[in-house]
């Protein structure tokens, strides 16, 4: 997206500001695009009740802060941004925020709401001055489909509101097993995300990805697979952009893993291998009162809490195979979390798109302020906003791929599934979108690049090719100009334009103008 996107955007708030300055009501809309536009991307951890969300949102951040388990700010939605000094503040559903004091216990931060009650909360934000949140916020929601229908109402109202466009700029959504709730929900978010089904803002996690086979310690193996073939088959493939495996507690674990807890893991990792495996059979056992182990049964219990009894059992064993110390733990336990895979998906999906989401969301928003207008009225604005629509490609690529996901005209088969990934389906970068290796040098990029434009203006230009159709390949062939004139650049002394009109004649130039 052209660097300028936000910044257009910004102006069309500012005209909008103008056109409503009497309607208190759209100017409480307009400054939250503001704010919106200015932070970085917002994404929301959704899911069913304890699914992990918390427990994801503190690895994400590598430190614990987010309450876990209990408590009733769990019911509340709570926003992390990245702040220098650490503050809470309660936004209330009518009058002023009150600040609320920064307590925490083992870390954690207690959100002590005084006297205040829950309902009147709207949400909760959370100042940090975690690395991770100058690059995105994140937002914990209560869990859906609760048995409390007041909690299930608060996330969906913040998730998926009826008639605006989600706060939310994308979201992670947790989930154990696929659940007809889940497919409802994402269903629900997809259409208000962007407003008439235009894009997919989700990817899915398998979270709690070590119970998945019972704590056995391929269970991160098995939890693959099961991602691989929601990802592959039935609905879900075409809610989210990607589905994969976590284990969040092992990845919350790693990131703020102590030194004691290494020595822990070390006495476990020196017993004789028949008490081991004994004492390791289960959770149960793991806590029950014995001195096999020079581990009391505090000690014991928050081991399992912290960890969980797959993550004691891989820990142990990583000791005995002879990891040194408390940072080579931790590196590894991580690895095997899933969390980095989540964090690439992320960063590939949303974090290259995040102008392009901010964009939309903007241009969402004005649309639908517009649309309580009479006829004449705002021109100018709508004006702007068709130009804007009209001028970022980023949201055409958007459209498109999410019309290619749902499966509707023009594309079908392989030139879907093709278009998808030119269009940065699997991610932004240049080899991605032509399926090359990441190390593929600028000539073998540009060569694939000059091929694939070939094709699509071919795909275009073809008599049989209606107009929805014609439209797709343009938009599918503006990628790849996009994506010659990067490869031209970090070509060796070639000018982009000379590697673009190498192509033949960009649609609507004379042949040659470039040069
Ligand atoms: N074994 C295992 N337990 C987990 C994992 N993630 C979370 N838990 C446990 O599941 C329970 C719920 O975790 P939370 O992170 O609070 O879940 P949540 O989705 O935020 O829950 P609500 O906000 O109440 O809906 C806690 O006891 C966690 O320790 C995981 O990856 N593996
Ligand atoms: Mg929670």
């Amino acid at each position: 997206m052209s660097p300028d996107a936000r910044a257009d955007a910004a102006a069309l708030v500012a005209s909008a500001r103008r056109l409503f300055a009497d309607d208190p009501d759209a100017l409480g809309v307009l400054d939250d695009l503001d704010r919106r536009l200015a932070e970085p991307l917002r994404l929301a951890l959704a899911g069913i009740v304890k699914a992990g969300k918390s427990t994801l949102l503190n690895a994400l951040l590598g430190e614990r802060i987010a309450p876990t388990d209990a408590g009733e700010c769990t019911r509340i939605v709570t926003w992390y941004r990245w702040a220098d000094t650490p503050s809470v503040t309660a936004h209330l559903t009518a009058g002023p925020a009150r600040r609320l004091p920064v307590r925490r216990s083992r870390g954690m931060l207690v959100i002590a709401l005084g006297d205040l009650p829950a309902e009147e909360v709207d949400r909760i934000e959370v100042g940090w001055p975690s690395a991770v949140l100058r690059s995105m916020t994140l937002i914990d929601t209560p869990g859906i489909e609760s048995l409390s229908l007041d909690v299930s109402a608060r996330s969906a109202a913040f998730l998926t509101p009826e008639d605006n466009p989600s706060s939310a700029d994308a979201i992670v959504y947790l989930m154990r097993h696929l659940h007809p709730s889940d497919l409802g929900f994402l269903e629900a978010f997809r259409d208000t995300a962007a407003g008439e089904a235009r894009t997919v803002n989700a990817v899915a996690v398998l979270s709690r990805a070590d119970e998945i086979g019972s704590g056995r310690i391929d269970s991160l193996l098995s939890a693959g697979k099961v991602a691989a073939r929601y990802e592959r088959e039935g609905d879900l493939g075409s809610l989210v952009l990607g589905v994969t495996p976590v284990a969040g507690l092992l990845a919350e674990g790693a990131r703020t893993l102590r030194e004691s807890e290494f020595v822990a893991f070390g006495k476990l990792a020196a017993l004789e291998r028949s008490a081991r495996e004994k004492l390791l059979v289960s959770s149960d056992r793991f806590v029950r009162p014995t001195d096999v182990v020079d581990l009391d049964e505090d000690t014991r219990r928050q081991l399992l809490a912290r960890f969980g009894i797959y993550g004691v059992r891989l820990a142990t064993s990583l000791v005995r195979v002879g990891v040194a110390d408390s940072s080579e733990l931790a590196a590894s336990l991580l690895e095997q979390s899933g969390l980095t895979p989540l964090q690439e998906l992320v960063a590939r999906q949303f974090g290259d798109r995040s102008d392009a989401l901010k964009v939309r969301a903007t241009t969402d928003a004005v649309e639908r302020l517009l649309r309580r207008l009479p006829g004449e009225e705002g021109t100018d604005v709508r004006a702007a906003l068709e130009r804007l629509q009209a001028s970022a490609h980023d949201l055409k690529e958007l459209d498109l791929l999410s019309r290619v996901r749902l499966g509707t005209p023009p594309l079908a088969g392989p030139d879907a599934a093709a278009a998808a990934r030119l269009i940065g389906g699997h991610g932004t970068g240049a080899s991605t979108r032509l399926g090359l290796p990441a190390d593929a040098g600028p000539e073998a990029l540009r060569d694939a690049a000059l091929a694939e434009l070939d094709r699509w203006r071919t795909l275009g230009a073809s008599p049989l090719a209606d107009r929805t159709s014609r439209e797709a390949c343009a938009v599918v062939t503006r990628s790849l100009e996009g994506l010659l004139s990067e490869v031209g650049e970090v070509g060796p002394g070639e000018p982009a334009a000379h590697v673009v009109a190498a192509g033949g004649p960009v649609e609507g130039r004379p042949e040659g103008a470039d040069q």
